[in-house]
């Protein structure tokens, strides 16, 4: 009896043995599919994923975020292996498969501007350089310090150049009349006008009127985004805003827009408008002059972009146009004569020589500088993770040039 067991509980054991191995091994294969598909950590959907971020771009290759993060959701095998909400987020940037644009973020510092200057960095890469790695150019007009490369180069991956000013476009040139500056540096002080009594503020006016874009480590670039120290990125930047420049022939964006100090611009207006009466042929036939003269070009109502945010075209600063009219301004003496912000200057002048459909208000992103934010609303609030209060944004504001811009045209809205 225990024999007849052993004999037939012998191949009844193997058999068992056997069927086991089969549904270890079918279980096996299935985990190992099931690997390869699942959106936590499959090489293979990675690859996959890679894969369509080439496949999905638009006819100008730009690639449309919300179009693959849905694409890649039909593409998702079974309801198991469905990516999660945030998905389309943790995809990395590959610069390799997408259009780059030749561009350069641009900060101008001084030593003392340190943390500022790491602080602003820190959150331009967390919040947009990370995935796209746009190098950094920073200008000074005294030679950077040792301390100040090494903190600031270790906050990319991009490449960091550090650049110093040529002297001369710098400081004040020998032909101004310093007895008539100081009277109107004293004007302005006693007028409580901030920065009314720097000599060194007015130099930074004027060179980021009228000589960064000249400057050896800029001119191999198209496109800049001007960064300043200590200033806040609230919200992430999944797309391109260079190539979406370059792809929608814009010319200068911005993010806030007020008016200036009506003291420290006195005569700028008057010597714009003889620039027009001895060129017409600069301005544009579609210009913005709505946004900056309320009576059709008589005064000038004071509006400009803030200029401490900006990303245009620096061909636009280097083309015929804007040379001319800026060498205009800069042979009255108005940068030291008065004290003429690079605000105005550029704004006038882009509202002034450019379409106005190639003015670009970015209103996705969300930006601080002084007390003054920008912080987008609804969708672009919800989806950019934005950490402003979307009922905080200076668009509000009564002193605010935003609608300035949008009677241009109501097609900011949609742009
Ligand atoms: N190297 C250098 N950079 C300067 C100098 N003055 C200003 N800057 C930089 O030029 C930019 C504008 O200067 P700010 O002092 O911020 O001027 P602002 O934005 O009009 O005024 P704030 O409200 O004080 O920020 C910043 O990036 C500064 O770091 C200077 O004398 N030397
Ligand atoms: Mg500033």
């Amino acid at each position: 009896m225990q024999i007849l067991f052993r004999n037939t509980a012998l191949p009844i054991s193997f058999a068992s043995h056997r069927r086991s191995i089969i549904i270890a091994l079918i279980i096996v294969s299935c985990v190992c599919y099931f690997m390869t598909v699942s959106p936590q950590g499959g090489y293979l959907s990675s690859k996959i994923l890679s894969t369509e971020r080439s496949i999905y771009k638009d006819s100008t290759g730009v690639l449309d975020v919300e179009q693959m993060d849905e694409t890649l959701l039909d593409l998702a095998p079974s309801a198991e292996s469905k990516p999660s909400h945030s998905f389309g987020n943790i995809i990395p940037h590959d610069p390799s498969t997408s259009h780059r644009a030749n561009a350069t973020l641009l900060m101008l510092a001084r030593n003392s501007d340190l943390d500022g200057v790491i602080s602003s960095v820190e959150q331009l890469e967390a919040k947009f350089n990370r995935k796209f790695n746009y190098p950094w150019v920073f200008l000074n007009d005294e030679p950077f310090s040792y301390e100040f490369k090494r903190r600031v180069k270790v906050l990319t991956n991009g490449d960091v150049s550090f650049g110093l000013i040529p002297h001369e476009t710098w400081v004040q040139p020998p032909w101004i009349d310093e007895e008539r500056a100081r009277r109107g540096r004293n004007m302005l002080t006693q007028d409580g006008v901030i920065y009314g009594d720097s000599v060194s503020y007015r130099n930074m006016c004027r060179f980021n009127s009228g000589f960064f874009f000249r400057h050896e480590l800029l001119t191999p670039y198209k496109w800049y985004w001007r960064v300043e120290p200590d200033v806040r990125f609230y919200c992430d930047l999944e797309y391109d805003p260079f190539v979406f420049m370059e792809d929608h022939d814009k010319i200068y964006g911005f993010t806030i827009s007020m008016p200036e100090w009506e003291s420290t611009i006195i005569s700028l207006w008057s010597v714009v408008k003889e620039f027009i009466l001895d060129h017409p042929e600069y301005v544009s036939p579609n210009n913005s002059m709505s946004f900056i003269s309320d009576d059709a070009g008589d005064s000038y109502n004071m509006c400009h972009f803030w200029s401490n945010f900006e990303i245009a075209d620096m061909d636009f600063w280097r083309g015929e146009a804007y040379t001319k009219f800026f060498n205009y301004l800069e042979n009255t003496g108005g940068f030291y004569y008065e004290r003429w912000g690079d605000a105005p200057v550029h704004s006038i002048a882009a509202a002034l020589f450019t379409r106005k459909d190639q003015l670009h208000f970015f209103k996705d992103i969300g930006y601080k500088h002084a007390e003054f934010s920008h912080c987008p609303q609804g969708r672009q609030w919800r989806e950019g993770h934005c950490s402003c209060n979307p009922n905080d944004s200076f668009d509000f504001a009564e002193n605010s040039c935003l609608r300035h811009f949008m009677r241009l045209d109501d097609d900011w809205m949609f742009g």
